[in-house]
Parts: structure tokens; C-alpha cells; sequence
């Protein structure tokens, strides 16, 4: 039986709890190994072992931190296939998205490995003279990292990389489900000449490592992506500290189909959004909100595709749909189908647990698609994470935008139109912090923000250059070299 350990101050270790949990593969129930489930003490442990670390850390010049990182890089890539194999049977996503999601990491370290020679601050000119202002990025010291299973490595790299950059030390609790891939990524950190200390791998539950993390005074950030209860506590525990989160939480992404649009290319987006991954991403498309006028054919169009989507083991290079992550969540994904259909909503096809072909022994759920769906129902507005999609006709654009910001989340929206002005208008409007424009509402890549407006976050963004506000405080340096005092403010006017 494989077993999967912590990491801390460079050793792997099992917690002394002695106690481990089964992880399994979601396509065929296969048990893959066990994980190792973590005490207080072991997030002790490997905070004191972080302290140590990040103290000679922080004085490592930047640009030499990043040749660690372009070794990261390197490594990924090439591990990539094995990685994404290892990927594929834990998490389940078939075998082309798990490379996608692999392919996000090494993009991210590339990416973060340069701004070891960027990590810019500003000179500005001060208004005294003789005297000379800049401001620069400060590492802020340990960060505390808690990512979900359905990004697995792409999530941790977008938390770990722009952390260790800037000179912060790393704990890091993966999620139960997807030990595997967590422990092969801290692997190519430590292959790749990591100094001990600096990523600290800490598996086990939320409520004893997770809140551990938050209550721990020497963890000085919470990067957490997850639900929003999940979400909230963290950030209700944290904020009595002071202590800075960064939250990605839920969506509830809309495409919306203009009556000018190529509806093909809509349609093909919608598949790719809704059930890619199986609608288990932040991102996933799981409102379709469209002109009246070109429903039925939309509707049409749809039907006509969703034989093409094979489910089955990802593993398998021709199945389009894997499992979803565990047998609670097809349960919960069925039971929002119900409330659907009780809430009067139409189902177009799909709404069932698939168990022919043997898929019984993983846990699959049928591409499901409502249609007449009103914008207040429930399944319109909660994040139900699963392949489900409902249609909503609207009569404008007006009306279009009203429905996709009515949701209390904000992450992706998308807008399929032929007109230039209407989709300038729905760039303006559109309320997420992502917009496509003829496009599905997934597909965000690593140099830019991601995240999201109103309940999908609180302002902070992964990725990008945005995420490296997360990971540094702002320094603001003034140097005088005029040889007297001088009162800013005061002696200047
Ligand atoms: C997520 O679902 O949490 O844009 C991340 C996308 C991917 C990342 C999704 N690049 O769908």
C-alpha cells in the first residue's frame, strides 16, 4: 500500500497521530494508497522548521531564488505526462485537461522564475530636495496554503511559486483527495535544490491542520480556494488576528448567447464549459443565459452534441467525461437536479447517476442540461460543482446582464455576440472578475489576475503579477541626503 507523508524540514515523515485515510480513484473506486492526517503538532513542527528557513531565505538574492524555480519548471516538464497520469487517476479529470492543468504549473513557474529579476517596486521623485523615495516588496514570512482537488497542482503552484520568489516560507495542506500529485510536486522542489524548510507539506482535515494554520501566530497568510463556508471561517478566525487571507471561492458562470451570435462556436464553448472537467471548476459554465429569439436552435445545437461526451475513465484518451470527485458529491449533484426539476425547470437531457458499463463502480453523473430555467430558481443561482447547466431566455442584452450579475458570486461570465459594441458594452457591465468575449468562461491562463468579484473572493487574485500582492508587504524607503532636516509637508511650502 503506497503511503503518502508530510514533508517537514526536509524529511518525509508520517504524523505521529499514526493515523492514515484511504484515497481512492474516482473512475473505478481503486484504492491508490493511504495518507498520513495530521495533528497540531506536526503544523507546529513545521512552522518552526518554516522560521528557521525563511530567516537566511529572505537575504537570498531574488534572481537567485528563481534559478530554483526555472529547475522547478524544468522538472515538470519533463515529469509532465507522468504527473498528469498520476493526476488523472486520483482526481479523475480526463487525461487532456490533467496535462492542461500540469501545463498551467510549468507555465507558472517559468513565469514566476522571471520575476525573480522583476519583483518591481517604484522610485519616484520625492518633493523635498536632496532627497531621494522608493518603494519595494518585502517577503511577508510564512504562508499558509490550503488548496481544493480540483486544480490540484495548478492551484498549489499559484500559491507556492510568487510565495517562495519573494522570500516567504511555505506550509502547505493539499486536500485529502489528491495526496499524490501534492507530494510529487514537493518532490521536484526538493529535487530541485529547495533549501529545507521552505515548503512544508502538512496533510490532513481542515478542522485540525486547516484551522491549526489559521490559529498558528506565526503563519503570517492564508491563501485558501475552496467553498465559501469553508471560506468564511477562515476568514471570520483570521480577521481576529489580523492575519491577511487571500479567499477563491465559488462561481455561478453564465455564457450568454446573443441573437447575433456564431451559435456553433456557443455551443461548442458551453460543452467545453459546463462539463469539461465534469463542472467541477470555479470556473465552469453552469448558467447558458440566452436571446429568446435563438433558444430552440441553441437547444437544438446542444442536444445534437452531447452524444460526443464518452464517459468513463479519464485515463482512457477518448472518454470527454470523467467521474466527479467522490460519491457525497454525485449525491449532491442529484439531489440539485431534483430540486430543479421540483423547482418547475425543464430537463433537456441528462439528471441521472450513470452506472451502465460497469461505470457504477466510479461515481458518474449524466451531462445534464435544464432548460426554462428562471433566474431565481435555486439551481440558477448556487454553485452546484457538477455537470449540470441551465437555460435561461432573456429578451436583450440589458436583461442578459441584470440575470448574470444576479448571482451573489462574481468569477468568469462570457458573451457570444457578433457585435463589437455590444461587446464592449458587456465588457464594461459584466460584473466577474474574468470575461470572455466569444468564448467559453474557462481556459484563464497564468499571467493574468484570476479571481473573482462579490462572493467569489475578497479582492485579492491568484496568478499574475497581482499574486505576488498576496505573498509581499509594500516598503516605502525615503533617503535625505542633504545633510539637515527636512519636514515634508511643512518646510517645502
Ligand atoms: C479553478 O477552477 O479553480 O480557467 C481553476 C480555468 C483554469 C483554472 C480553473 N485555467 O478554468
Amino acid at each position: 500500500m503506497k503511503k503518502y507523508l508530510n514533508f517537514i524540514n526536509g524529511e518525509w515523515m508520517e504524523s505521529s497521530s499514526g493515523r492514515f485515510i484511504p484515497v481512492t480513484n474516482p473512475a473505478n473506486g481503486d484504492v491508490l494508497g493511504e495518507v498520513t492526517q495530521s495533528t497540531k503538532e506536526d503544523v507546529d513542527r513545521a512552522v518552526q522548521a518554516a522560521k528557521t528557513a525563511q530567516k537566511s531565505w529572505r537575504l537570498v538574492p531574488a534572481p537567485e531564488r528563481a534559478e530554483i524555480l526555472y529547475k522547478v519548471a524544468h522538472l515538470l516538464k519533463e515529469r509532465k505526462e507522468e504527473l498528469s497520469q498520476i493526476l488523472t487517476s486520483e482526481m479523475g479529470k480526463v487525461i487532456a485537461e490533467a496535462r492542461g492543468e500540469v501545463q498551467e504549473a510549468i507555465d507558472m513557474a517559468y513565469y514566476m522564475a522571471g520575476e525573480g529579476r522583476r519583483l518591481f517596486g517604484d522610485t519616484v521623485p520625492s518633493e523635498l530636495r536632496n532627497k531621494f523615495a522608493m518603494s519595494i516588496r518585502v517577503p511577508i514570512g510564512i504562508a499558509g496554503l490550503i488548496t481544493p482537488w480540483n486544480f490540484p497542482i495548478a492551484i498549489a503552484s499559484w500559491k507556492s511559486l510568487p510565495a517562495l520568489v519573494a522570500g516567504n516560507a511555505v506550509i502547505w495542506k493539499p486536500a485529502s483527495e489528491t495526496p499524490a500529485i501534492a507530494q510529487e510536486f514537493v518532490r521536484i522542489y526538493e529535487e530541485a535544490g529547495l533549501p529545507k524548510g521552505l515548503i512544508n507539506l502538512v496533510n490532513g482535515s481542515g478542522s485540525i491542520v486547516g484551522n491549526a494554520m489559521v490559529d498558528h501566530l506565526d503563519i503570517d497568510l492564508i491563501s485558501f480556494t475552496g467553498s465559501n463556508e469553508v471560506g468564511k471561517q477562515i476568514n471570520e478566525r483570521a480577521g481576529v488576528m489580523l492575519k491577511r487571507t487571500s479567499l477563491e471561492m465559488g462561481g455561478k458562470n453564465a455564457v450568454t448567447v446573443l441573437e447575433d451570435a456564431n451559435l456553433d462556436l456557443a455551443v461548442d464553448g458551453i460543452l467545453w464549459g459546463a462539463f469539461g472537467t465534469s463542472g467541477q471548476r470555479c470556473t465552469a459554465t453552469s448558467r447558458v443565459i440566452v436571446h429568446e429569439s435563438v433558444k430552440e436552435e441553441l437547444e437544438r445545437k446542444l442536444m445534437e452534441r452531447i452524444g460526443e461526451l464518452k464517459l468513463g475513465n479519464g485515463l482512457d484518451e477518448s472518454v470527454k467525461v470523467g467521474p466527479v470527485i467522490n460519491r457525497s458529491s454525485l449525491e449532491r449533484i442529484n439531489e440539485y437536479v431534483k430540486i430543479g426539476v421540483n423547482e418547475g425547470a425543464k430537463l433537456l437531457t441528462g439528471g441521472n447517476i450513470v452506472t451502465e458499463n460497469n461505470l457504477d463502480k466510479g461515481n458518474f453523473y449524466a451531462p445534464t442540461i435544464f432548460t426554462d430555467v428562471k433566474a431565481d430558481m435555486r439551481i440558477a443561482k448556487e454553485e452546484i460543482f457538477g455537470p449540470v447547466v441551465s437555460i435561461i431566455p432573456v429578451k436583450s442584452l440589458e436583461e442578459a446582464i441584470e440575470v448574470n450579475n444576479s448571482v451573489e458570486f462574481g468569477l468568469s461570465s462570457a458573451i457570444f455576440t457578433a457585435d463589437v459594441n455590444r461587446a464592449f458594452q458587456a465588457m464594461r457591465d459584466l460584473d466577474t472578475g474574468i470575461v470572455y468575449v466569444n468564448a467559453g468562461t474557462t481556459g484563464a491562463e497564468i499571467h493574468l489576475p484570476f479571481g473573482g468579484t462579490k462572493g467569489t473572493g475578497n479582492g485579492h487574485r491568484d496568478s499574475g503579477v497581482a499574486s505576488l500582492d498576496v505573498y509581499t508587504e509594500w516598503k516605502s524607503i525615503y533617503v535625505d541626503y542633504s545633510g539637515k532636516l527636512q519636514r515634508a509637508q511643512i518646510d517645502n511650502y
